[in-house]
C-alpha cells in the first residue's frame, strides 16, 4: 500500500489540510524559533499575528474583532466554550458552572469531536440536538435543549463531514434570547464562505466568537488556527497575568507558541486575500461539482456540495479496494466517502480517482 509522505498530497483526498503556499512555507521557515506567546520579546511576530488578526476579521466581516493565532480549531474552540463557560461564572445566566458541573453547551449534531474535548475539559455538559434537513442544524430542535444552565450556542458554517452551513442568523436568534454566547465554527469553511451569499460572518448576524483556520482553507503551514471575538473585552476573558514576562498577559491556551504558524498565516492571507482565495474557491467548488456528477453518473447516492466536500454512498469493498490502490479516503459516520476539494486536490487527481473508481466498480 502506498503512504502518503509529508510532501506527497496528490492522493490524500480526506484531509483538511493541504500545502502551504510557497509564501507561507517561506515565512514559517524563516520565524521557526520566535515565540509569538512573548511578544515584547518577539515583537515582528507579534505585529504579524496582529496583521493576521485583522486579516481574519476582514474576511469575517468585522474587521475590529480581536482574537489570536491558535494551534487549530481545537484550541479556537474550546477557548471560546471557555469563555461562555466563564462569563456564566461571573453573573450571567449559569451561576457557578465551573463548580456544579451543571452548566451546558447546545450544539447541532453535526458539530466537530472537538467539542467534547473542550465540553470535558471545561466541566460542561455537552448538548447535540439532532440535524434538520440536508444535514443542517435545526434551531427549533436546538431550542428545546436551551435551559437556565445554558452558556453557549453553537453553529457550524462548514460541517466537517457534509461541508454543511447551519443557519446562523436563527441560532444567533437563540443564543440572543437565551442571554449566551454565540459561538460559530468555521474552521473550515470560513476561507470559502466570504464567495458565496451565506449568512455567516459577525457582520450578518449577531456572533460572539468564530473558529476560522488559516492552517485548512487559509493555505498556511500548521499549526495556525484562528479565534476571533466580537470585542476584545470578551476575549479578555481569557488573559491571565504573566508577570515575569516582559509582556503582561496571555489570552491563548498554549504558553510558547509557533511563530511559524503565526507567520505563515500572516503570509499566506497577504498573498490571497482576496483574489487568490476567490480563484481557489471557484477551483475547489467546480472540482466538487464535477465529482458529484460523476458518481451520481454512475449511479451512487450523492450529498450536493454544497462547499468543496462531495460525500457519496460508495460500497465498503469498493472503499477498501480505493484505499488499497493508494487513495487516502474517509467515511462519515454513516458510511459515506467524503472527498474533501482541497487546493491540492486538482481536476487531473479527481480524473485518475474516478479512472480507479470506474476499476474497482
Ligand atoms: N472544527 C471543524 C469544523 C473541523 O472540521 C475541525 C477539524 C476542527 C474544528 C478542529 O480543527 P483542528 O484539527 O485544527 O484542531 N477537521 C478535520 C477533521 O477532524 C481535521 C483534519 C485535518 C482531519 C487533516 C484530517 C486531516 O488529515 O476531520
Amino acid at each position: 500500500m502506498q503512504r502518503a509522505t509529508p510532501q506527497e498530497f496528490s492522493r490524500v483526498l480526506s484531509s483538511m489540510c493541504t500545502e502551504p503556499h510557497p509564501a507561507a512555507r517561506a515565512a514559517a521557515e524563516e520565524f521557526l524559533a520566535t515565540n509569538p506567546g512573548d511578544p515584547a520579546t518577539y515583537e515582528t511576530v507579534a505585529d504579524l499575528e496582529r496583521e493576521a488578526v485583522s486579516t481574519l476579521g476582514e474576511i469575517a466581516g468585522h474587521p475590529e474583532a480581536a482574537g489570536y493565532i491558535t494551534s487549530g480549531g481545537t484550541e479556537a474552540n474550546l477557548q471560546a466554550m471557555r469563555i461562555a463557560r466563564d462569563r456564566g461564572m461571573h453573573g450571567g445566566a449559569a451561576g457557578d458552572p465551573a463548580t456544579n458541573g451543571r452548566a451546558n453547551i447546545v450544539a447541532p449534531a453535526s458539530v466537530h469531536f472537538s467539542f467534547q474535548k473542550a465540553a470535558a475539559v471545561l466541566g460542561l455538559e455537552l448538548r447535540t440536538a439532532p440535524l434538520g434537513d440536508e444535514y443542517r442544524a435545526d434551531p427549533e430542535v436546538m431550542a428545546e435543549l436551551v435551559d437556565s444552565d445554558t452558556v453557549a450556542v453553537v453553529g457550524v458554517a462548514g460541517s466537517t463531514e457534509y461541508g454543511r452551513i447551519d443557519p446562523i442568523p436563527a441560532i444567533t436568534d437563540l443564543a440572543r434570547e437565551a442571554g449566551v454566547l454565540c459561538h460559530v465554527d468555521a474552521a473550515w469553511g470560513g476561507f470559502h464562505l466570504p464567495f458565496t451569499d451565506h449568512d455567516w460572518q459577525f457582520g450578518h448576524a449577531d456572533i460572539d466568537t468564530l473558529t476560522i483556520d488559516p492552517h485548512k482553507l487559509g493555505q498556511a503551514a500548521v499549526p495556525a488556527g484562528g479565534l476571533l471575538a466580537r470585542s476584545s473585552s470578551l476575549l479578555n476573558e481569557l488573559a491571565i497575568d504573566t508577570p515575569y514576562l516582559e509582556s503582561a498577559s496571555q489570552a491563548s491556551l498554549t504558553g510558547t507558541r509557533s511563530g511559524a504558524g503565526v507567520a505563515s498565516a500572516a503570509a499566506a492571507m497577504d498573498e490571497l486575500w482576496p483574489d487568490g482565495y476567490r480563484e481557489q474557491a471557484e477551483r475547489s467548488q467546480a472540482n466538487a461539482d464535477w465529482l458529484a456528477a460523476a458518481f451520481d453518473e454512475r449511479g451512487y447516492d450523492v450529498v450536493e456540495p454544497e462547499l468543496p466536500l462531495v460525500a457519496a454512498d460508495l460500497p465498503e469493498s469498493e472503499f477498501d479496494a480505493l484505499r488499497e490502490v493508494g487513495w487516502r479516503i474517509a467515511r462519515t459516520a454513516t458510511g459515506d466517502l467524503r472527498v474533501v476539494c482541497m487546493p491540492h486536490v486538482t481536476r487531473e487527481t479527481l480524473r485518475r480517482f474516478v479512472t480507479d473508481l470506474d476499476r474497482v466498480e
